[in-house]
């Protein structure tokens, strides 16, 4: 689908978003149809977050048009379905690099932008923040708007309710825009889904009221009788609008629901919100993938769409979670799988489908999906928690709180692991050692390759306490060597006659270990499979030969990974070695591939080899 100057005028009119306050209605229908062709075009080559974003074209429109950015601020929630808003803050040109080498990010991000005020990715953190900025706006007596757009998945996240608690009674002045397409990445579920689908069929309602009351309104007032009249219409319409008593008893104005695909009452709306003098949520009903018919039919497939260059066949270690998860729990009762809103992501739909009796999806919570896991764990069955690495982070202390400090046999399958490459800085997986490892009576460990992974699936099943297993998105190779799961011993890939041990964890850095390894034709390399990382091998380690060298490698952060484990342990041990980490930055902002990441971060067989042997001169 090319796109021909001539009947695509207005889109690349728009500069900045001064310019979309300039147009007409029927210019801003024809932008509306414009952005959605130019999302269609650029993403599918791209990839990225299609269909959220499809939904909110005049959602996002009418927010330019009423509002006034950067002055007033935007946060949007998650952050996935902000192209739009990219596209009206002068970067569609860099809509065609989103999410690669080099290119802009798939999120809000302060770094690129001033019309970007708050950088989100992890779900429900918009209302905290925007209630953040609201009260450092009246604290310093200042006059600007304060908008946070949080979809109705992500307001299944508690943290959202913590916000909606504190605003409500605080009374500070801001605008939530409920973005509520039905859909969360697969279709949203819960009590508070089941609240807004009451309200949701309503809304051709609430625009009909308001406009009649907003007629009303206009009558000149001629008398007390009319006035006496005229009060009583208003206030029965008032009340005769749709209520969303939920939110109101949190001390919020609710206007809604709303039509999100009608400009102009969008505008309508958003108009008189603006200038309300309470917290106010306007509830907004959005159609996911809407304009185009295969992202409206399965919205689910087409919430993230792979780029061009990639079709996403790789060996999915997501999709092995799914089916030996599911074979095994043909022959175990006991097992149960849980998922924060990612049956999708994690595998867990073959599962779901099974053994549907024995799947929780427990919406965007990951905090309630792991204590609800140590319930089940503590009346005797055997939860499997399938998270990514980056949402895990939620639930720190219920791991530690409720799992480790009780020994419970939870297992916690930490998909994503390591570098994730597109999604960025907010989603890399590259922290979980460190606060795994710190955690009382927690084992971790990770596969090499899929086989591995199925064989530490099976291994699990007996060991009855705390347990992390860790592993990237895709499998990168198959090895030939697979030696039985033994609790606490690591795996010998290569053994030679040689002081030199890389020592790595994962697939992924195994493989560089091995490569990097090939390079050095005068040194021979022990290459070790470190599949346990707590507790490490400590057979391993005390039979070392004094003055080794050992190259530890993992693409987590060094502090409290691997290797930092292995240095600490062997000076507790009063052991003479040299060892070199080769392990992630703090901080990957990279973006792009995983291969063209590594390379950056100078993770290379070259590279490393250089380095390597400078270290063992
Ligand atoms: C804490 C956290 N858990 C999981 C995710 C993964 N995730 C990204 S978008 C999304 C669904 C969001 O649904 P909604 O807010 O309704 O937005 P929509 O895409 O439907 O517009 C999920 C679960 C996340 N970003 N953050």
């Amino acid at each position: 689908m090319k796109m021909e100057k001539n009947i695509m005028p207005i889109i690349d009119k728009i500069k900045d978003p001064n310019d979309v306050r300039l147009l007409s209605l029927p210019q801003l229908r024809q932008l509306s149809e414009e952005i959605r062709k130019y999302l269609i075009e650029t993403i599918s080559i791209t990839g990225g977050h299609l269909a959220s974003n499809l939904g909110v074209v005049e959602l996002t429109l009418a927010l330019y048009y009423v509002f006034e950015p950067p002055k007033d601020k935007f946060i949007w929630d998650v952050g996935h379905q902000a192209y739009v808003h990219k596209i009206l803050t002068g970067r569609k040109e860099q809509l065609n690099l989103i999410r690669s080498l080099g290119g802009i990010s798939g999120f809000p991000s302060i770094e690129e932008s001033k019309y970007d005020v708050f950088n989100t990715g992890h779900a429900s953190t918009s209302i905290s923040a925007g209630l953040g900025l609201a009260r450092a706006r009246d604290l310093k007596n200042e006059d600007y708007k304060i908008i946070s757009i949080i979809g109705d998945g992500a307001l299944t996240g508690g943290m959202a309710f913590e916000a909606l608690n504190d605003l409500g009674v605080s009374k500070t002045k801001m605008i939530i825009v409920l973005n509520d397409n039905n859909m969360s990445i697969s279709p949203n579920i819960g009590g508070i889904n089941n609240y807004l689908s009451k309200i949701r069929v309503s809304k051709k309602y609430a625009a009909l009221k308001f406009k009649t009351q907003k007629i009303i309104n206009q009558l000149p007032i001629i008398g007390k009788p009319l006035i006496d009249v005229l009060e009583k219409v208003r206030n029965n319409l008032k009340f005769a609008l749709v209520s969303g008593k939920m939110f109101e008893q949190f001390g919020l104005k609710y206007i809604g629901p709303i039509d999100g695909h009608s400009l102009e009452d969008l505008i309508d709306f958003l108009s008189h919100v603006k200038n309300l003098d309470e917290p106010v949520l306007l509830h907004v009903v959005t159609q996911k993938g809407k304009g185009l018919p295969c992202a409206e039919k399965n919205p689910t497939e087409y919430h993230g769409v792979n780029s061009a260059n990639n079709n996403g066949n790789g060996h999915s270690f997501s999709k092995t979670l799914g089916q030996t998860l599911s074979l095994l729990a043909d022959e175990n009762q006991s097992i149960v799988a849980i998922t924060a809103a990612m049956a999708d992501g994690t595998g867990l739909e073959v599962f779901k489908d099974k053994h549907n009796d024995r799947f929780f999806d427990v919406a965007i919570c990951e905090s309630h999906a792991v204590t609800m896991a140590a319930g089940l764990a503590i009346s005797g069955l055997k939860p499997y928690v399938a998270i990514y690495s980056t949402f895990l982070q939620r639930s720190f202390d219920q791991i530690l709180h409720d799992v480790c400090l009780m020994k419970l046999p939870v297992t916690f399958c930490i998909d994503r692991a390591g570098v994730v490459g597109a999604d960025g800085v907010t989603h890399q997986g590259i922290y979980d050692l460190s606060y795994l490892s710190l955690m009382p009576d927690i084992t971790i460990i990770s596969p090499k390759d899929i086989q591995e992974f199925k064989m530490m699936l099976k291994w699990s099943l007996d060991y009855n306490k705390p347990l992390a297993i860790r592993y990237p998105k895709d499998s990168v190779l198959e090895f030939d060597v697979h030696t039985p799961i033994e609790y606490g011993k690591w795996e010998i890939i290569n053994s030679c006659q040689s002081n030199i041990y890389i020592i790595a964890t994962g697939g992924r850095m195994l493989k560089l270990g091995i490569e990097t390894s090939k390079i050095f034709k005068n040194h021979k390399i022990n290459i070790i499979n470190a599949r346990f990382i707590k507790p490490l091998d400590y057979v391993f380690l005390d039979n070392l030969a004094d003055n080794s060298y050992i190259i530890t490698m993992e693409d987590n952060v060094l502090h409290g990974g691997l290797g930092m484990s292995i240095a600490n342990y062997l000076l507790k041990r009063n052991k003479k070695f040299k060892i070199k980490h080769i392990a992630m930055p703090e901080k990957v902002t990279i973006i792009g591939e995983i291969e063209e990441v590594f390379k950056k971060l100078g993770l290379t067989p070259q590279k490393l080899s250089k380095e390597i042997s400078d270290f063992i001169q």
